[in-house]
């Protein structure tokens, strides 16, 4: 990556840089019908960033390093937002619109955020805790009835017009831009900070030299736009090409998704395994031209093999599955078009460096597993508010993850699961994620996970929690099949000696990986 400018804003990076470059006529963003052009957002940018500059209500307006609460379902005002927050000189930091009271007070204590932007369809649950807020000078609202705060439009139609009110704050590369909060397995959600140079520097590794974005794609995301891996792939990397991008609001159900692929043609899919398993099971998508499809990108959690394999042979086009976090960003770890290896999660993105260590934090040679430790200009600084946590974490440039991997002899990265998730089977570890893939390689099992249980001598096995396909179910025969399936596939040790049976979908949290937290 080429030495950064001494004054560098990712507002100027990502969206500025496209009336430069002419393209100011073009659509950036579709909403269903509706399409506005990068002057188009440019210029409500502009405008939004004098209205957070002056304040409202007779009270001052945002400061440079101050945070912006971004409470946001998908659409023109997020993308906005995001920008003009930035513009302005502050840090954004982006919360799912759909969670309850306590979870928004909890962020508003956290963050101080000095200004939030909401919607009306969350207020019944964040207008109580934003009266509590401490620190919080401006709340503007999106939709008709703003409940008593500034409605969003407002602000925008009153705020300055002279050019020095909208004008890009002169931040530095390092200077702070975004919080990405990480929910880690036990806790309160903590943010990882991330300056302005961390999100250019994977969009420039990441995005340009292994997803390869082009101008001519048309992007959509299944994970919504407040989960940092949509943040990158479907609004800074598109901006950064000139390419269009496609937002609705609302739960991408695979048949929400398909509408949005009928009425766009989006040339370039964000996904998670869960929505390519359902589009592949629905009878729709079978028979609908997917043909619009040129890359489509799985992260989040681990893509089956077999998930891959009937992909590609439905669409003709490969699943790009990568591994990423919000310590680093985006991702670092990825297979790439052309090479991919089904069930590995392919190379080291450019510009990244990767260790495999044993428990003392020492290197392990040969394709042994261990924890991943990764380096590269996209860490974070630090968690906030967490001395501890970041110090067990980062160290120099290196920033140690709770995944276990393995690398093989050909540099594919191999992932064996999370620390926390391994079992320990008749003193052997074991990767609750090698059972998953092997059950979903039966046509009974839709989904699975896989804990550990001890049986009746107190001694953890494999315990398998299993959602059927379609015209199969749970009972002790398939048990057995099931059994017998896996004998052929599995070390004896490795296989569910217990089986459970759901008729519903295994509970995920809101960035689509399995809750397993919630199963153990
Ligand atoms: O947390 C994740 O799984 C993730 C994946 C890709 C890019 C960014 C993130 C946070």
């Amino acid at each position: 990556l080429h030495e950064l400018p001494r004054e560098f804003n990712l507002c100027t990076y990502y969206l500025d840089r496209n009336l430069e470059e002419g393209r100011a006529d073009k659509v950036a963003v579709r909403v269903g019908e509706e399409g506005r052009t990068y002057r188009e957002v440019h210029e409500r940018v502009l405008r939004l960033t004098a209205a957070l500059r002056v304040g409202s209500d007779a009270r001052e307006g945002l400061r440079p390093e101050e945070r912006v609460l971004i409470v946001l379902p998908d659409g023109f005002e997020f993308v906005e937002t995001w920008f003009a927050a930035l513009r302005a000189g502050g840090v954004f930091a982006m919360v799912n619109p759909l969670l309850k009271a306590k979870d928004y007070a909890y962020y508003l204590e956290y963050t101080k955020a000095a200004v939030v932007i909401t919607h009306e369809s969350v207020l019944p649950e964040i207008a109580e805790p934003l009266k509590g807020a401490r620190f919080c000078r401006q709340v503007l609202v999106v939709g008709e009835d703003a409940g008593g705060f500034t409605p969003y439009e407002d602000a925008l139609g009153g705020a300055p017009s002279d050019a020095a009110a909208s004008a890009v704050e002169p931040t530095g590369p390092d200077d702070l831009a975004g919080w990405l909060f990480t929910s880690g397995s036990t806790g309160e959600p903590k943010a990882c900070v991330h300056a302005h140079r961390d999100f250019a520097y994977a969009t420039e590794t990441y995005a340009l030299q292994v997803a390869g974005y082009r101008e001519s794609d048309i992007c959509l995301s299944v994970p919504k736009l407040f989960f940092g891996y949509a943040t990158g792939t479907n609004l800074m990397f598109p901006f950064r090409v000139g390419a269009t991008v496609v937002l609705f609001e609302g739960r991408a159900t695979a048949d929400e998704v398909l509408d949005q692929i009928e009425r766009h043609r989006p040339t370039f899919l964000t996904g998670v395994p869960t929505l390519f398993n359902n589009v592949l099971r629905s009878e729709r998508a079978a028979a609908m031209d997917l043909s619009s499809l040129r890359v489509a990108l799985s992260a989040g959690e681990a893509l089956p093999p077999k998930l891959y394999v009937d992909w590609k042979e439905r669409t003709g086009v490969e699943i790009l599955d990568g591994i990423g976090s919000a310590e680093m960003f985006h991702i670092y770890i990825s297979n790439k078009e052309g090479s991919v290896v089904p069930g590995a999660l392919g190379r080291l993105v450019p510009g990244y460096e990767a260790q495999i260590v044993d428990p003392d934090g020492n290197p392990i040679e040969g394709d042994e597993p261990g924890r991943l430790r990764i380096a590269g200009g996209s860490t974070a600084l630090c968690y906030w508010g967490d001395k501890q946590k970041s110090n067990e974490t980062y160290q120099g440039a290196w920033c140690t993850t709770a995944d276990v991997f393995r690398r093989d002899a050909d540099g594919v990265f191999w992932y064996v699961g999370r620390g926390d998730d391994l079992l320990k089977v008749s003193g052997i570890w074991v990767s609750p994620l090698e059972i998953e893939n092997a059950l979903l390689g039966h046509d009974s099992v839709h989904e699975c996970c896989v804990i550990g249980r001890e049986d009746s001598d107190g001694l953890v096995k494999a315990h398998a929690i299993v959602v059927c396909a379609e015209g199969a179910a749970g009972c002790d025969e398939l048990g057995a099949e099931l059994k017998a399936f896996l004998k052929d596939r599995l070390a004896p040790h490795k296989y569910p000696r217990s089986f459970e049976w759901r008729t519903e979908a295994l509970p995920r949290n809101d960035r689509g990986k399995v809750a397993r937290k919630l199963l153990v």
